[in-house]
């Protein structure tokens, strides 16, 4: 067994619609045959995943009976006795149906609202039934084309009223969630609401229980605002809100791609990886991503099967990056601090506000300082291309 093999501990997950996906595109009819929950459980297990996360209607059809729905849940829950896959995060699929052409929660429709409202407290049972613990919301279509459509306030509001509704009902179920909402700053609407994981972050602050609510960032999101995804998860840590995290790629300035994990931006896919392993964190990696649509099942394998090989390499690339003598001494270098200032580390008193205004700053030394940021990064890019 080669030492980028999938295990358990990884925490690798992908949604149904992920490899499930059959390649339709705003331009071509699907290319792959439709993969039943039960077969795309058996796919997973196949090619080493711990997890799968799912829309509720990538599971029980909008129109299931609630028989139907008992029948399709019971059949999933063995095959995931079966399969040994577990179900970490589930969200509620509103965006497909036509009643949700002007978004959901933040509909101007009050009947559309509270029907989103009804569809997401059954997606929260059916979810925390099949032991999902990290609920997303993805509001994919919480925007508009134009903006003499809707008051950005109103929406606001609507959009926060209905997490505080939610978080209310999942607490008054008894449920263990942590919600996790996911920004995206375009596509399918031309914009939405609450664009970035810092909009998001601002947004949380406001909610009735901002303890129980975070972040679901996504790269290829971050990337199509054309914004550092590793800063971002990095404010999102920072302030206990990475809850969740969707892995995949995209070029900066195109269509919404979802390639597979590392297949575009290495360099800041190394970094993800790097500080994702850094800082310890211990939820999901998530591939909200798909094949190529020239892809048959066997490819679609590769694909799954690319995304947590490249994830395993590149972590592999940031422990020698953290143990590499040449690359720690140049950082050694570059943060070497004579201690002149640790008297600032207690923050502000009047004594040291007088200490450093009486201090004699050589500016022009300040500016002399070595920087080899070039030396450092071509050791980034020579290990990551394999010859350091
Ligand atoms: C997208 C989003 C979705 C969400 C999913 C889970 O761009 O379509 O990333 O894939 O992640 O709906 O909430
Ligand atoms: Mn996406
Ligand atoms: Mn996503």
């Amino acid at each position: 067994m080669s030492s980028y093999d999938p295990q358990p501990e990884h925490k690798f997950t992908f949604g149904l619609w992920t490899v499930g996906n059959i390649g339709r595109d705003p331009f071509g009819e699907p290319t792959r045959a439709p993969l039943s929950p039960v077969q795309i459980l058996h796919l997973l297990a196949e090619v080493g995943a711990y997890g799968v996360n799912f829309h509720d209607n990538d599971l029980v059809p909008i129109d299931a009976t609630p028989a139907e729905r008992d029948r399709i849940v019971k059949e999933f829950r063995q095959a995931l006795d079966d399969t040994g896959i577990v179900v970490p995060m589930a969200t509620t699929n509103l965006f497909t149906d036509p009643a949700f052409k002007d978004g959901a929660f933040t509909s101007n429709d009050s009947h559309v609202r509270a029907y989103a409202l009804q569809k997401t407290m059954h997606s929260l049972d059916l979810g925390a039934e099949l032991g999902a613990q990290v609920y997303v919301f993805w509001g994919g279509r919480e925007g508009t084309e134009t903006d003499a459509s809707k008051d950005p306030l109103a929406a606001m509001q609507r959009f926060r009223d209905a997490i505080n509704f939610l978080c209310e009902y999942s607490i008054d179920q008894g449920y263990d969630y942590r919600f996790a909402l996911e920004p995206k700053p375009n596509e399918p609407r031309s914009d939405i609401y609450l664009p970035t994981v810092g909009s998001m972050l601002g947004f949380i602050a406001t909610l009735d229980h901002p303890d129980m609510v975070g972040l679901n960032p996504e790269v290829a999101h971050e990337h199509m605002g054309g914004l550092n995804f590793m800063h971002a998860i990095a404010q999102a840590w920072d302030a206990g809100k990475l809850f969740h995290i969707d892995l995949n790629d995209q070029k900066f300035g195109r269509y919404d791609q979802d390639f597979r994990f590392g297949a575009e931006m290495i360099k800041q896919a190394f970094f993800v990886v790097k500080f994702l392993e850094d800082v310890g964190y211990t939820g999901s990696r998530h591939f909200d991503a798909h094949a190529y649509r020239s892809a048959n099942v066997e490819d679609v394998k590769a694909f799954a099967r690319g995304c947590m090989r490249t994830y395993l390499i590149l972590k592999e690339k940031a422990r020698r990056f953290n143990q590499d003598p040449e690359i720690q001494s140049l950082l050694a270098n570059i943060n070497a601090d004579d201690g002149a200032f640790d008297f600032l580390s207690s923050g502000y008193s009047r004594a040291n506000a007088d200490r450093l205004a009486a201090t004699t700053f050589e500016r022009p030394a300040l500016g002399q300082r070595d920087l080899p940021y070039e030396q450092l990064d071509q050791l980034t890019v020579e290990l990551l291309l394999g010859v350091h």
